[in-house]
């Protein structure tokens, strides 16, 4: 079977998703677009081989009958609309983070999903789906270094765009290491504390850049998340678990390191697209491959939930400059592991 797929939302990373399903990976299709940008649909389809289907809005393409599944790459505001309509029709989802940008937003995602019975929604958390994060938990797993005490982990930009805001520093950026630190751990975040380090001169407007997001969890591993989004020399993303009789860190992104000339240098990533390059190949891999199997598999809607109440409480923490608990509801069993 080949899954045919409806985009909505074709700017930065729309575009990537869409290149790949067309152009790498197998079993999957592009059908349809949809784009409050009706010019950027109309374009990014005019380039796609055999074209696509444009509509106007993105309840029209959730609704077409050729679409066998929905990818969500719009704005973060837009996804929970375009997720309950997809779980209205009966389709599989692929959201982009965050799956909502409020927890009502998310919990009504889960009530739907719930209602109906079957798991339909994967949410983009791809540093589940990156070699070296797989092999950094396949090593806490293993037990070599021990229960884990503690988890460093820096999430470095060199720039943001202009509507970043204060918050998109823990709501859009650590959003990723709030995820992969419950997906490492295997366990819920419990309380966020954010710590402001000198600012630095290249931050613009109300941004506080860097940040550190203090995490603590249920079994109390403290987390320190260093969050920097202007450090201008490229993409750089780091991660070490300290364990009671070891250590294991992320290496530099599997690169080469040249010696040479009296001095050691190798590539930076210049972003998220070259760093996490094979692992957003590998995260929708799976996606089509669960689509056509009529399974679904990765990061749920309770992923998407507890991503978005730790952020909520990071941002708390970074306006008051307290520790804020962070309360979830009770997991359904639809998402049991
Ligand atoms: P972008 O601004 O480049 O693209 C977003 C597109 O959505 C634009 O073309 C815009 O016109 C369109 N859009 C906005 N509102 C819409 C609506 N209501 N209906 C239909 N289309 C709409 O942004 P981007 O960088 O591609 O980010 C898109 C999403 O992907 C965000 O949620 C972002 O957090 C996420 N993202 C994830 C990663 C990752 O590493 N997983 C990386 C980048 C972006
Ligand atoms: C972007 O939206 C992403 O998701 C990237 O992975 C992250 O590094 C960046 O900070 C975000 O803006």
């Amino acid at each position: 079977m080949t899954v045919a797929v409806g985009v909505i939302g074709v700017g930065m990373i729309g575009e990537d998703h869409i290149r790949r399903l067309t152009r790498v990976l197998s079993g999957g299709r592009v059908v349809a677009l949809s784009d409050v940008d009706a010019s950027r649909a109309e374009a990014v389809a005019s380039r796609l081989p055999g074209g696509a289907t444009v509509h106007a809005a993105g309840p029209d393409l959730i609704a077409d009958g050729q679409v066998d599944a929905v990818m969500v790459t719009s704005w973060g505001p837009t996804h929970a609309e375009y997720v309950l309509a997809g779980l209205a029709a009966g389709k599989p989802v692929f959201c982009e983070k965050p799956l909502a940008t409020t927890q009502e937003d998310c919990l009504r995602i889960i009530e739907a999903e719930v209602s109906g019975g079957r798991r339909l929604v994967q949410v983009g958390f791809m540093r589940r789906y990156d070699g070296a994060y797989r092999a950094l938990k396949a090593v806490l797993a293993d037990g070599t270094i021990g229960a884990p005490t503690m988890f460093h982990s820096a999430h470095r930009n060199p720039s943001v765009p202009d509507y970043y805001t204060a918050d998109s520093a823990i709501t859009d950026t650590a959003v990723h290491d709030i995820d992969v630190t419950r997906w490492l751990l295997d366990e819920e975040i419990t309380a966020a504390t954010v710590l402001k380090p000198r600012r630095s001169s290249r931050a613009a407007g109300d941004l506080h850049d860097p940040l550190v997001l203090l995490l603590e969890t249920a079994s109390g591993v403290l987390v320190d998340v260093e969050i920097a989004v202007t450090v201008g020399y490229g993409y750089d993303i780091r991660g070490e678990v300290v364990g009671e009789t070891g250590t294991a860190a992320l290496d530099d992104g599997g690169g080469v390191l040249v010696r040479a000339a009296g001095a050691h240098s190798g590539r930076v990533p210049v972003d998220w697209r070259e760093r996490f390059l094979r692992a957003y190949d590998v995260e929708l891999q799976e996606w089509i491959d669960a689509v056509a199997a009529g399974t679904c598999t990765g990061p749920s809607s309770w992923d998407g939930y507890a991503a978005t109440a730790v952020a909520d409480a990071g941002t708390q923490a970074l306006r008051t400059g307290d520790r804020v608990p962070v309360s979830l509801v009770d997991r359904p069993d639809l998402y049991d592991k």
